[in-house]
């Protein structure tokens, strides 16, 4: 149970207890990035086939886009899909590789009507022609919208993304376009996937995994890392509030000093 008391929402354990869960007036985190880890652990701990678990999964990623975007969270970024994923099963990659026009299909409208902005960032290269066919009739549909951006993150690698960029700036000088001390943080983050995005204030990983994995490498060198061992079909908006609250407990402690 949510609940207001001035600009505070908490959480009301019980009669006595009030957990401070974020506060509305605050320091909201404009971009959050998310890695949804924990799906086949839930499955398995179910007895079910791990593609249960990513479809299960899906259903927590529109509830915590709708969390966010009702809180008015400007940026998510969805770690759906890395390039270390193709060592998975190739049942399971045929069946994840489905998983975008399911989603979009049961969700276009609703994201359009909410004003939602969706985009894929990663390397299509390897991508089956259906799965970026669906992503780009998103793209297309939702190009005109203001509110919320949803970035999935598919056949994404952060060190490939950076190699992709620096390998751009390469070519431009020795085509004499740009000399080398032209180069800074500045131009390099020009040529990476999130290139008019703002870096991610917070990161948010679910099943208890304490690592970055190769996700937004460049991006998130200040960014906020909350970790929970709740695994990614469990996690439920009032966890998504949980981390926005610590997130705001570091900002007010970094402002004191
Ligand atoms: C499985 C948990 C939504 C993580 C969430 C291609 C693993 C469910 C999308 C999605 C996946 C992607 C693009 C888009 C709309 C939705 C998705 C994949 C996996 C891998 F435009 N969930 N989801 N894509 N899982």
């Amino acid at each position: 149970m949510l609940e207001r008391i001035g600009h505070m929402l908490v959480r009301k354990a019980n009669q006595e207890e009030h957990r401070p869960v974020f506060d509305e007036a605050g320091d909201i985190p404009q971009h959050i990035a998310v890695i949804m880890d924990g799906n086949g652990r839930w499955a398995k701990k179910r007895n079910l086939a791990r593609i249960v678990g990513h479809r299960s999964g899906m259903q927590t990623v529109k509830e915590i886009v709708k969390a966010a975007d009702g809180i008015g969270v400007k940026t998510m970024t969805m770690y759906a899909f890395s390039t270390e994923n193709w060592k998975r099963p190739r049942d399971e990659v045929d069946y994840l590789m489905k998983l975008p026009q399911e989603f979009l299909s049961t969700e276009l409208e609703e994201l359009n009507e909410r004003n939602v902005r969706v985009r894929m960032l990663g390397n299509s290269d390897r991508l089956p022609s259906h799965t970026i066919e669906a992503m780009n009739i998103a793209e297309e549909r939702t190009r005109q919208n203001t509110g919320l951006q949803l970035n999935f993150a598919l056949n994404y690698g952060g060190r490939t993304e950076i190699v992709k960029a620096v390998t751009e700036l390469a070519r431009q000088v020795q085509a004499g376009e740009l000399k080398p001390e032209e180069i800074d943080e500045a131009l390099l983050a020009q040529h990476l996937y999130t290139r008019d995005l703002p870096d991610p204030d917070l990161l948010i990983r679910t099943s208890g995994e304490i690592r970055l994995s190769n996700f937004m490498l460049w991006q998130m060198a200040y960014t906020e890392l909350w970790f929970t061992d709740v695994l990614w079909p469990d996690f439920t908006k009032e966890h998504f509030f949980e981390a926005i609250a610590e997130y705001q407990g570091r900002a007010r402690r970094y402002g004191a000093v």
